[in-house]
């Protein structure tokens, strides 16, 4: 089985003008994460990737194209949660056939589901498939908030090994770090790495990573190594950047500076907005400033 801790690039989707899959940005998009930006892993399917405004047959044809292009060169993990629990059972089972690593599901979201309800969610999805699950925890978008207790409830399911934390609350993950020490734990967010790294994180998923792989490479080896204020500086920096970024409009900007490199990563999917030429000049100004 293929070890699934490190870094991941959150895998951007790639759109063409009229919202269809543009699979050659993506192909690109893909590349660039292996052979330029040497990732651990990619995260297909998850909130970057534009995931929640796609209909299934979109999402497995991007699971598709992201496994075809990738082959065996990085570990592969799927995000399939849905508020439509068949649609997720069904991409489970989709993906595990195409032989990705591992999956990974959002909580519920919309509805205020409780403990029970969001339980009985990951436990069919994973009941009928070969494979690990990380638990796709971002309460902020979500609403739905898990108690360590009730991470504790979810983790007795030995096929849920996981969970991908998106919470600037440093007390709760060292909590989670202190009861499942055999757990995966993946940081959410790319402006805390350096935090969550000398908290003992596996390893971590982020959307900057497409465009700012070499200096998350350094804050997660410089924490590892204990040379805290080395990695502090390049945090400093990336946090500089992700600020820049998430003023300009957070996905749509890195796909722009992607376009700086070369790489045909496309627009974003409606209801997002398209490009102004306003963003579009920033970007380049951003690209500049930092690359
Ligand atoms: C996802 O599903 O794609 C992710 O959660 C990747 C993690 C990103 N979270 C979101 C909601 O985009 O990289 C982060 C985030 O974009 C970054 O930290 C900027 O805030």
């Amino acid at each position: 089985m293929r070890e699934l801790k490190g870094l991941y690039s959150a895998l951007l989707g790639a759109f063409h003008e009229d919202g269809s899959i543009n699979e050659k940005g993506l192909r690109q998009i893909i590349r660039h994460n292996i052979d330029h930006n040497k990732m651990d892993g990619l995260y297909v399917g998850g909130s970057t990737g534009e995931n929640f405004m796609l209909s299934t047959d979109e999402k497995k044809r991007i699971f598709e194209i992201a496994k075809d292009e990738a082959k065996n060169d990085i570990t592969l993990m799927a995000q399939v949660g849905s508020i439509n629990l068949k649609e997720s059972v069904e991409l489970a089972k989709f993906v595990t056939d195409l032989g990705y690593d591992a999956i990974s599901a959002v909580t519920p979201f919309y509805y205020k589901f409780g403990f029970e309800e969001v339980r009985h969610y990951y436990e069919t999805i994973v009941a009928d498939v070969d494979t690990r699950m990380v638990i796709y925890f971002i309460p902020f978008l979500t609403g739905v908030n898990i108690s360590v207790e009730q991470f504790a409830k979810l983790f007795e399911n030995k096929k849920i090994v996981g969970v991908k934390f998106t919470q600037g609350d440093f007390y709760v993950l060292e909590r989670m770090r202190r009861a499942f020490p055999d757990k995966l734990i993946f940081a959410g967010f790319d402006e805390m790495l350096l935090p969550a790294t000398v908290l003992g994180i596996d390893g971590a998923i982020g959307s900057t990573y497409n465009v700012n792989a070499a200096r998350a490479r350094q804050i997660y080896d410089l924490a590892r190594a204990n040379r805290i204020a080395e990695a502090l500086e390049v945090q400093h920096v990336t946090n500089d950047l992700i600020t820049d970024i998430l003023d300009n409009g957070l996905y749509g900007t890195i796909k722009l500076l992607l376009e700086e490199q070369g790489i045909e990563a496309g627009c974003c999917r409606a209801p997002m907005k398209a490009y102004t030429p306003e963003m579009r000049a920033r970007a380049k100004e951003i690209y500049k400033k930092y690359f």
